[in-house]
């Protein structure tokens, strides 16, 4: 039975002209019940809007169990003012989650962008922005309690060279925001698995350098994290080095971490022929090939379902195309080749190995 379905749906899982599959043709063994036998959570990021166009709650709900709140639970939204806080987006969210067994992700408690006036235009004590974050965090987390298992707690604490951001809470708490952010959440919610998340952090480098230390010595600190995300905005033209993400997978699943992929998309050029989607596949393939040799890697969540809402487009001039499905909803070759190598655990017959593992 199982494999009679599915045989229909991976005939058209090569790398040659992409087969427009639409929404209502999606495989009848979904990505998220191929993924949940490899332990894998497959998940996208999103906003309440995009829930009431029925062909993106379908697609949705059909092939993903795990939903990341794109903006609506950043502390511009979910914190206007000092003393009010709105969740009825974030409820929204949390509510569609639970009516379809989705696990959510709650992103971000403390970050650099989208944060209130009231917030960045006061210029505050170290005590009083300690009570600020620690009031926001246990507030928010103690509503998401027993709703919201994981969260973002920090997000982009670094810069490329290694140096911390100087953003509001690096100046005036200094790099100790972290470990204050960690115990809030954890006070908040013991069962929440905290993670840090970050962008351009999946390989060897200054910044992935930076953070392994920091999540080193707070691990070593029994400060309360339990995770590092990998964002992963990647560009089809750049091939992934696999060597460099097994070494730095290495490296943090040794300190008892687990690695969320958290916002992947691989944006392509606007004139590049449609060789790049095969290229682009190849690379979300591969990360799913990874998610799947490494326990530590429970979670591949995309930033978006469909290019029709991605943020790509608006923020890279001339890219786009960075998700698994199109703007018509139909499933690309990205979305073949992740389906294809979970198929192939599904079967035993998955092969892949790192270029270093340890
Ligand atoms: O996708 C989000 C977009 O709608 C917002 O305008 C933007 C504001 O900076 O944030 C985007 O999401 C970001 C995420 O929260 C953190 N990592 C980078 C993501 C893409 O910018």
């Amino acid at each position: 039975m199982k494999k009679t379905i599915t045989t229909l749906f991976v005939a058209t899982c090569s790398f040659i002209p992409p087969i427009a599959v639409q929404a209502s043709e999606l495989p009848a063994i979904s990505l998220k019940s191929l993924a949940k036998q490899s332990n894998i959570y497959v998940g996208a990021a999103l906003e309440t809007r995009h829930l009431k166009e029925p062909e993106f709650a379908k697609t949705f709900s059909s092939q993903f169990n795990q939903l990341t709140p794109e903006n609506e639970m950043k502390w511009v939204n979910i914190h206007p003012q000092r003393d009010r806080f709105d969740f009825s987006k974030g409820d929204e969210l949390v509510a569609f989650a639970q009516q379809h067994n989705m696990q959510v992700k709650g992103h971000t408690l403390v970050w650099h962008i989208q944060n209130p006036d009231w917030l960045t235009q006061k210029e505050w004590t170290a005590p009083e922005l300690e009570k600020v974050l620690e009031e926001h965090i246990k507030t928010v987390v103690g509503h998401y309690k027993g709703k919201v298992k994981y969260w973002d707690v920090v997000n982009e604490s670094f810069n490329e060279n290694g140096s911390y951001r100087e953003t509001l809470w690096y100046k005036v708490l200094g790099e100790r925001y972290l470990e204050l952010a960690f115990k809030f959440a954890h006070e908040a919610d013991p069962e929440a698995i905290l993670f840090y998340n970050d962008y351009n952090n999946e390989g060897m480098g200054a910044k992935s350098n930076a953070i392994y230390r920091k999540v080193k010595g707070m691990v070593e600190e029994g400060v309360p994290i339990h995770g590092v995300g990998f964002q992963l905005h990647l560009m089809g033209e750049h091939a992934l080095s696999e060597q460099d993400l097994a070494r730095n997978i290495n490296r943090l699943k040794h300190l008892g971490l687990k690695i969320h992929f958290t916002e992947i998309d691989v944006r392509i050029r606007d004139n590049a022929s449609h060789f790049s989607l095969d290229a682009q596949a190849r690379i979300f393939g591969r990360l799913m090939d990874f998610a799947i040799y490494y326990p530590e890697i429970d979670m591949y969540t995309t930033w978006g379902v469909t290019d029709k809402y991605s943020w790509v487009p608006g923020w890279f001039t001339g890219y786009g195309r960075a998700l698994m499905f199109d703007e018509n909803y139909q499933a690309k070759n990205a979305f073949k080749a992740v389906y294809s190598s979970l198929l192939s655990a599904s079967k035993g017959e998955f092969s892949y190995q790192p270029p270093i593992s340890q």
